[in-house]
């Protein structure tokens, strides 16, 4: 398995208990792989040819199926993702915890919110959020890596399987680690107090294993994160939406059609979902009017996801004001902590 990425070097783990004489090796790619440029990525299961025992060194000769790919953070074959948010420093946003979760959701990825610097947080802020993104359909597990609070109640959660990281930069992802893995010491960087915001300080991708087995991979901090599913997914997206007796209307998109139940529904989150919504109308449109090749490509996806492409054009009027809304909530993000991307 594929434990990091460094240029064009792959650190490889021989599965344990192959008999291999050494644990780890130092790959590049067969040429084949390089020319088809099949992407090799953290997570994958691999073969190795032309092994060199002795200096460590080898090949990757095929990259084996896999069964899942988060696009961000970069990773294959993981269970499940643990979206790390802080309490306070940088301040929740429960905006941008949608915006992940909906990602790994199209991804058909499980998710667990980590809430971090408990410490800083009242416990009424604390239960306010935990109820909060309990409401949406997820689990929650909120710990200190400062003081340890929850840590072995989470280190307890984590069976074996292959788990990564996703979060804003600076919430704690490598403290995290760093507290489920004590001889790890991972660089960990402050938080700017002007902005507060992380500074980027983890740069790659990379997985460790813990004493019960798992892996974890810890990964740079994000907060630039698109929502291109086909309008007519996006519900879906939104476990609690899932779990309202379905619409009356069939291929409703639950924006501002009359009488419908979702809409009527006074769940807390619509008004995230009319923002993201908003999103996925405007990018599908986009995709239909350019002609790339790559995006004509996408742009097929979105339609045959969403249906016939007469709806789109429709529900321009529709959206109008969620459009208005998203924007404005971008130039919010934009002013409280987007920082550069990866
Ligand atoms: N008060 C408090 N601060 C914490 C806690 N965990 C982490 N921090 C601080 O938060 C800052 C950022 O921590 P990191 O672990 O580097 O954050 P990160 O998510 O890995 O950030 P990137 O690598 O940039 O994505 C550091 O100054 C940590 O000391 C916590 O539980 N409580
Ligand atoms: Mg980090
Ligand atoms: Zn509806």
């Amino acid at each position: 398995m594929v434990l990091a990425q460094e240029a064009n070097y792959y650190r490889v783990r021989l599965d344990p208990g192959a008999g291999a004489p050494v644990d780890l090796l130092l790959c590049t790619r067969r040429a084949r792989l390089m020319k088809t440029k099949q992407p090799v990525y953290v997570g994958d299961r691999v073969l190795v040819t032309e092994v060199d025992w002795q200096g460590g060194r080898a090949a990757i000769s095929e990259v084996l199926p896999r069964q899942s790919l988060l696009v961000k953070p970069p990773i294959a074959n993981c269970n499940k993702v643990l979206v790390v948010f802080a309490l306070l420093e940088p301040a929740f946003d429960p905006v941008l915890l949608s915006r992940f979760l909906v990602c790994i959701e199209t991804e058909h990825l499980k998710a667990l919110v980590c809430l971090n610097k408990s410490d800083r947080a009242t416990s009424a802020l604390r239960l306010a959020v935990e109820l909060r993104v309990r409401g949406w359909g997820y689990g929650v597990c909120t710990v200190s890596t400062r003081t340890q609070d929850g840590i072995d109640e989470l280190a307890q959660s984590l069976d074996q399987g292959t788990f990564v990281l996703a979060g804003p930069s600076g919430v704690g992802k490598s403290s995290l680690l760093n507290a489920l893995h004590p001889g790890l010491k991972l660089r960990v960087g402050a938080v700017s107090n002007k902005l507060g915001r992380g500074k980027h300080t983890t740069r790659h991708v990379e997985l460790f294993a813990l004493e019960s087995g798992a892996l974890v991979a810890d990964a740079p901090g994000f907060s630039q994160l698109d929502i291109t599913c086909p309008p007519r997914d996006l519900a879906g997206y939104f476990p609690e939406f899932r779990s309202l007796s379905a619409c009356q209307f069939r291929d409703c998109l639950h924006g501002e059609e009359p009488g419908c139940m979702v809409r009527q529904s006074g769940l807390e989150r619509y008004e995230i979902y009319l923002t993201f919504l908003a999103e996925t109308i405007a990018h599908a449109r986009i995709l239909q009017r350019t002609g790339d090749p790559e995006e004509t490509l996408k742009a097929h996806r979105q339609v045959r996801g969403a249906g016939e492409k007469s709806t789109i054009p429709r529900l321009d009027a529709n959206y109008r004001k969620p459009s208005r809304r998203s924007q404005r909530q971008q130039i919010e993000r934009d002013g409280t902590g987007t920082e550069e991307d990866d």
